[in-house]
């Protein structure tokens, strides 16, 4: 069994309702969620869009390889109606990122682990201090709570109030 730290995000339709979803079907594809950050109200990082995204960290238990792992993330994010586009980044209705598989280093192609930029994001950085401040980055050899002392980045990222 493995632990995976996913990163999600939404910025299009019904923000919110669209991370629970996501929860839901990664429940059922991936494995058992064991812990789950709040959310947060976040600047676009990178690009110009008009709103907003809710970002929010979560840590499964899966048995999947890490490619099994990506396949079932393409899966859910298309079965949610996720439309990618050629270049850049863009607006999107879900996205579901690999932080960490374990402490697993990963230099394939199609799938780097970890995720080459998280340290340099505070939309990723704040919500996984919440449930993992210790965790060792393992190609950096620094906590979490130290990465992100670090993190230079100044996008906006607010809590965003729980919905029941
Ligand atoms: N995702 C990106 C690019 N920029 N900015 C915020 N605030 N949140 C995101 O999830 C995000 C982003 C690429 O995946
Ligand atoms: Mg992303
Ligand atoms: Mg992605």
């Amino acid at each position: 069994m493995k632990n995976v730290f996913l990163g999600l995000g939404s910025n299009i339709g019904d923000r919110y309702e669209n991370l629970r979803q996501a929860m839901v079907m990664i429940g059922e594809h991936i494995g058992q969620v064991s812990s789950v950050s709040p959310v947060y109200q976040t600047e676009p990082w990178g690009f110009q869009a008009d709103t907003d995204f809710l970002n929010m960290v979560i840590c499964v238990e899966t048995t999947l390889s890490p490619s099994g792992l990506l396949g079932r993330i393409l899966m859910i994010e298309s079965q949610m109606g996720r439309m990618r586009y050629p270049a850049g980044y863009s607006s999107r209705l879900i996205d579901i990122d690999i932080l960490f598989f374990d402490n697993e280093i990963i230099n394939h192609e199609d799938i780097v682990i970890p995720h080459p930029r998280m340290h340099l994001r505070r939309f990723v950085m704040i919500p996984l201090n919440h449930i993992a401040s210790d965790f060792i980055h393992p190609v950096f050899n620094r906590t979490i709570r130290e990465l992100l002392e670090d993190c230079k980045d100044e996008c906006r990222v607010t809590r965003y109030p729980e919905r029941t």
